[in-house]
């Protein structure tokens, strides 16, 4: 059973998440670390609590577009990754009690072996459903991303209840369409939609993930731009009046 405490833990850290329009959910290390090779263990203790999160659609406005706004110097390369690690370590100040170690899904090793597998993490914590190459989520198919791991280092969680994930795609026919899509034709965010869906990314996050990684800061500088163009002329059309 899981008690009071416990229950008030797992509410205040999702709740922290869905405020910025991220979904959190909770996993035990062992039921990771069961689904994977051990190269991809992860080096925590069977009952070690953690959580894998995920961002839905509307991350872009609530979270992106301040953090762009507000944290230019911030901005190496990457400017989702780099908006992800301003986020996680945001959460790691906010819950100085705990001892937390995060992975994003960006993170690689020295071999370039991605350090947490997220569509497992993902599948074990209930959260989306696992097939082969592609996770889908039961209110947002194909429209939402992977950001990371939390560990709490700290915490362990013998109780803690395992929910199988929703497999919102059951027929076999839809599930080869499905990878199909994912595996041949991502591009085109068709996988995305293979279910029904609740919510979509809005038409300047769909652009924003459509343009490659080595141009988005391009296009952010080229939003930043008209922004500045259309400041200016509401600003004259102002004075003028
Ligand atoms: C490396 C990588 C790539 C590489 C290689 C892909 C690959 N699968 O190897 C490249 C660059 C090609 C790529 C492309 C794309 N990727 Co990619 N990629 C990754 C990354 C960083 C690591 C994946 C990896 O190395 N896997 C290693 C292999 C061995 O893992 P695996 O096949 O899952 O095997 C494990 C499971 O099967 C598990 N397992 C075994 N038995 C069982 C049983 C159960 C029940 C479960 C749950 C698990 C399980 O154990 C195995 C390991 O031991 C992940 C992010 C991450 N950190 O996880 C994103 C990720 C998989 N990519 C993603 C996406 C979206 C894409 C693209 C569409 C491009 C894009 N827009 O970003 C394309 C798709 C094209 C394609 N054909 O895959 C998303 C997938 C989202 C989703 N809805 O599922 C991820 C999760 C990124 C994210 N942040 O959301 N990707």
């Amino acid at each position: 059973m899981v008690d009071i405490e416990e229950k008030r833990m797992l509410n205040e850290i999702s709740n922290y998440w869905l405020h910025r329009k991220f979904e959190a959910y909770p996993f035990k290390i062992k039921w990771y670390n069961n689904a994977v090779k051990p190269i991809f263990h992860l080096p925590y203790a069977d009952d070690t609590l953690a959580f894998i999160v995920l961002s839905v659609p509307g991350m872009f406005d609530t979270t992106f577009v301040p953090f762009i706004r507000n944290n230019q110097s911030e901005i190496i390369k990457d400017p989702i990754d780099n908006c992800m690690v301003h986020e996680f370590n945001k959460f790691i100040e906010a819950f100085p009690s705990h001892e937390i170690v995060v992975f994003h899904d960006f993170d690689l090793d020295v071999k370039r072996k991605a350090r947490v597998l997220v569509q497992t993490a993902g599948h074990v914590a209930g959260a989306a459903y696992f097939t082969k190459r592609a996770t889908v989520h039961p209110r947002y198919g194909g429209w939402f991303g992977f950001r990371g791991v939390i560990i709490l280092k700290d915490v362990m969680f013998p109780n803690l209840r395992q929910n199988e994930p929703v497999d919102s795609v059951p027929f076999r026919e839809k599930k080869i369409e499905l990878l199909e899509k994912f595996n041949f034709q991502w591009r085109d965010s068709s996988y995305r939609d293979v279910v029904p869906v609740a919510h979509r990314y809005s038409e300047e996050e769909k652009l924003y993930f459509d343009t490659l990684p080595k141009d988005r800061c391009k296009l952010i500088d080229k939003w930043r731009w008209n922004n500045g163009i259309m400041r200016n002329l509401v600003i004259w059309l102002w004075i003028r009046m």
